[in-house]
């Protein structure tokens, strides 16, 4: 119901929907100790979220995200996912340029890009062969970096990633048609 008595405004909807993520952001784990298990749990969402220091995975050379941080906050729910990706802390000389980033379905390991294993992909999760490749299979979240030093990216996917311990790689490249984006320079390690 809009206070005012009129009809809701697209902004407004837009600031409901974003307090509403927000609310079940600072919900989850009062939720999981507290509230009794109802009909209704079943549709709730439920939010993953990591943030931290990028670990390096190009050790031996200076690279651009070596001061860089990252937040990650992934809303499932309904069999889909909402995610946001935002860095910060990268190299000002990168102004300009876009970079792949990606769900990976490995861990996060400093010094070890081979540990982040293949694309979190939807279709393999489901034996479905060959797997479709692509932003609806895959989650992601390429970014081009901001004057600041900033890089921000959004994804809506149709499916919902199993949990495990996982790792949100950066690429050297953008990602092209076919899911590649070249060397791995950085990840951030999300579990849930
Ligand atoms: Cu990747």
């Amino acid at each position: 119901m809009d206070p005012n008595g009129g009809v809701m405004t697209a902004t407004k909807r837009t600031a409901v929907m974003m307090a509403a993520a927000m609310t079940a952001a600072i919900a989850v784990p009062i939720s999981a100790s507290a509230a009794p298990e109802t009909a209704a749990s079943t549709s709730k969402a439920r939010v993953v979220l990591a943030h931290g220091g990028l670990r390096d995975l190009q050790p031996a050379a200076a690279g651009a995200f070596d001061r860089a941080r990252a937040a990650l906050l992934m809303v499932q729910y309904d069999g889909r996912s909402l995610v946001w990706l935002q860095v910060n802390g990268i190299d000002r000389s990168m102004a300009g340029r876009s970079f792949g980033a990606h769900l990976h379905v490995g861990p996060c390991v400093a010094g070890d890009g081979a540990a982040a294993g293949p694309h979190y992909n939807s279709d393999t999760v489901a034996g479905r062969v060959p797997p479709r490749i692509g932003p609806d299979t895959e989650i992601w979240l390429d970014f081009t970096v901001t004057r600041a030093g900033t890089g921000f990216a959004i994804t809506k996917v149709p499916f919902i990633a199993l949990p495990g311990n996982r790792a949100i790689v950066i690429h050297q490249e953008p990602t092209d048609p076919n899911g590649v984006a070249g060397l791995r320079l950085a990840c951030l390690p999300v579990s849930w």
